[in-house]
């Protein structure tokens, strides 16, 4: 007993001299195998427990088992201090270097452009409205009074979906214009109404300078008692003021659309047309709602009238940031984009 508990301190000792003293954690690791790992000098003195004459057994075991405590309370604390070590910079830090700043991002022109499209038509008491990318033929055509014969509603011109074989649903297609959304708009409730929709439209277009199948456009409707092409006139000068600058002029040429009558096409002069080498440029088309397109959606033609127009808002951006190719909107290059 007396040989064994001697040996037990001295072993300690060294066992806790030499954990404090290790520099880094792979020599902690080192010591431990050397002391508690299964052949280490401590596990080898607490095997010869066994041999001790049974009266000395408790007595020693309870001075191994103290001393296994220490030893491992020893462990822990120089394995935190040598991981927080580790963990530290290796350099001293220098608290007067610049930061490294976040990157901010930017919204994307057409999201710029869209957002002061509505915000002026807001100013104006617009409300937005949106509605499904996925259309069936009646609210993108047939209520909009377009025949089924017109050009617009060719195979050629318009995607369609697939229908399932058997199926009795009418064709569903990727709308060509966001009138598809205002037409659910009335059809859900009666005038007044004021909105602009906002949205993503699609034609079979091959993609050129000037054209790419997936565009955005903005459209607008108003429909109360006594709505007249002054009102119309009237607002869509004020916009286009706002958005291209206050010495902006608009007028108006007759045009054919089925689902106004009379229609028109709205060009517009300013500083950025004249930049371009023109003073006029086509920018958007307008009319007075159809009677028909009004019956369609359940308004009564003798009490409602109303107007409405459509433009596309990648041309506004081009003609506003001077840009000379359509696709680049849609190439995500860094480059472009963080010009805006
Ligand atoms: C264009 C022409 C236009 C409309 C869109 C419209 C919507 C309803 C009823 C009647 Cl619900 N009309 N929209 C009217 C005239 C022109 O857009 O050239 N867009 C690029």
């Amino acid at each position: 007993m007396a040989g064994f508990l001697d040996q037990l301190e001295p072993l300690k000792q060294a066992a806790l001299a030499e954990l404090a003293a290790a520099p880094d954690l792979a020599a902690l690791e080192q010591a431990r195998v050397g002391y508690l790992g299964s052949n280490g000098k401590f596990t080898a003195l607490m095997k010869q427990l066994g041999a001790l004459p049974k009266e000395e057994k408790p007595a020693a075991g309870k001075a191994v088992n103290t001393a296994k405590v220490e030893l491992e309370a020893a462990l822990a604390r120089r394995r935190g201090e040598l991981e927080l070590k580790a963990a530290l910079p290796q350099e001293p830090t220098d608290f007067t270097l610049p930061g490294r700043r976040r990157p901010l991002g930017k919204l994307h022109p057409l999201t710029q452009v869209t957002e002061d499209i509505v915000r002026s038509f807001r100013k104006i008491g617009f409300a937005v409205a949106d509605g499904p990318e996925v259309e069936d033929d009646y609210h993108c055509f047939d209520a909009l009074n377009t025949p089924a014969d017109h050009p617009a509603r060719d195979t050629q011109d318009t995607f369609y979906l697939q229908p399932p074989a058997s199926s009795l649903q009418p064709p569903y297609l990727l709308r060509t214009h966001t009138s598809s959304v205002q037409i659910r708009v009335m059809a859900k409730q009666q005038p007044p109404v004021r909105i602009i929709v906002p949205g993503r439209v699609y034609r079979r277009d091959n993609a050129d300078a000037t054209h790419n199948p997936t565009f955005h456009q903005v459209e607008g409707l108003y429909v109360d008692r006594n709505v007249t092409v002054g009102d119309l006139k009237g607002t869509v000068e004020f916009v286009f003021k706002e958005l291209m600058g206050e010495e902006t002029r608009i007028r108006f040429r007759p045009h054919y659309f089925s689902y106004t009558e009379p229609s028109f096409e709205i060009d517009f002069s300013s500083a950025l047309t004249r930049k371009m080498g023109k003073e006029w440029l086509e920018i958007a088309g307008c009319g007075m709602v159809h009677p028909q397109v009004l019956e369609n959606v359940g308004y009564d033609p003798e009490v409602w009238t109303g107007w409405a127009f459509g433009f596309g808002i990648e041309r506004i951006a081009m003609i506003r940031y001077g840009i000379n190719d359509i696709r680049l909107f849609y190439e995500n290059d860094l480059r472009f984009l963080r010009q805006f």
